[in-house]
C-alpha cells in the first residue's frame, strides 16, 4: 500500500457500567503514547456538546425524554463528532473511544425498542476496527463501588443490556474477561489492540456501520 493510506485504528470500549471501560482506556492512552503513536482518548456520550448535555441531564434524571427520542439524541451525539474521527483517523490518529453506536443500540433495546429501529440511525458512523468487550456478570459489576445513582444504573437493567450486547457480536469484536486483576485485562488489551493499530497504519481501509 501507498503510504498515504496509513491511518490510525479506530478502537471501542463497550460493556456494562462498571466493567473498566474509563480505566482500560486510560492505561490504553499511556501504553500507545509510550510507543511514541499519535493517540487520542474519546468517550460517548460527549456531554460537553448542545446535545451532550441534554443526555447528561437524562442520565441524572433531571429530565424525562421518550425513549426514542433520547436514543436519536444518543446518535446526534455521535453523528456532530463524525467529521472530526474521521479527519483525525486519516492524519494518523488512533482513535481509543469509550462507548460508541453499540451502547447506544444494547442500552435502546434493553427497554424494548425494536433493535432494527435502534440500529437505522447508526448507519453511515464508521465502523470500529476492534470492539473490545469488558465482559463482567452484571452481579459482579454491581459490586465495584456502587452504582452512582445514574438512570440505568440498575442490577436488572444492566442484565437486559448484558442480553442485548450478545446480539450485536460480530468479527470485530474481541472478548475480554473483565473480572480478571486489572493487569491482566491490561495486558490482554495491549497485544490486540498493538495489532489493530499496526494493521491499520499498514493501510485497512475505512468501513462504515453496519456492514
Ligand atoms: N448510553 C451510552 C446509552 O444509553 N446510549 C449510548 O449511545 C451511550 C453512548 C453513560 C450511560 O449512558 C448509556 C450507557 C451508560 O449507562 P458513562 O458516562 O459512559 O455512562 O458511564 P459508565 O460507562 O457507566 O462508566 P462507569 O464509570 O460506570 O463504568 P466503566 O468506565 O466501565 O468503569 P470504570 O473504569 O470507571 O471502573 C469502575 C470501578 O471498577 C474498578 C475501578 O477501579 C472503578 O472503581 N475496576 C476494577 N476492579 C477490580 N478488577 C478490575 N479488573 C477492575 N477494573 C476496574
Ligand atoms: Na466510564
Amino acid at each position: 500500500n501507498h503510504k498515504s493510506d496509513s491511518r490510525g485504528a479506530l478502537i471501542v470500549l463497550e460493556g456494562l457500567d462498571r466493567s473498566g471501560k474509563t480505566l482500560q482506556s486510560r492505561k490504553l492512552i499511556s501504553y500507545l503514547e509510550g510507543l511514541s503513536y499519535s493517540v487520542e482518548s474519546w468517550r460517548f456520550p460527549d456531554r460537553n456538546t448542545g446535545v451532550g448535555q441534554m443526555i447528561s441531564s437524562y442520565l441524572a434524571n433531571k429530565s424525562e425524554l421518550d425513549d426514542h427520542a433520547i436514543h436519536l439524541l444518543f446518535s446526534a451525539n455521535r453523528w456532530e463528532k463524525r467529521s472530526l474521527m474521521e479527519n483525525k483517523l486519516r492524519s494518523g490518529t488512533t482513535l481509543i473511544v469509550d462507548r460508541y453506536s453499540f451502547s447506544g443500540v444494547a442500552f435502546s433495546s434493553a427497554k424494548g425498542l425494536d433493535i432494527e429501529w435502534c440500529k437505522a440511525p447508526e448507519m453511515g458512523l464508521l465502523a470500529p476496527d476492534l470492539v473490545l468487550y469488558l465482559d463482567i456478570p452484571p452481579e459482579k459489576a454491581a459490586e465495584r463501588g456502587g452504582y452512582g445513582g445514574e438512570r440505568y444504573e440498575q442490577l436488572e437493567f444492566q442484565r437486559k443490556v448484558a442480553r442485548s450486547y450478545q446480539i450485536l457480536h460480530d468479527a470485530s469484536w474481541k472478548t475480554i474477561d473483565a473480572c480478571l486483576p486489572i493487569e491482566d485485562v491490561e495486558k490482554q488489551l495491549q497485544e490486540v489492540v498493538l495489532d489493530c493499530v499496526t494493521t491499520c497504519q499498514k493501510g485497512k481501509p475505512l468501513s462504515q456501520l453496519w456492514s
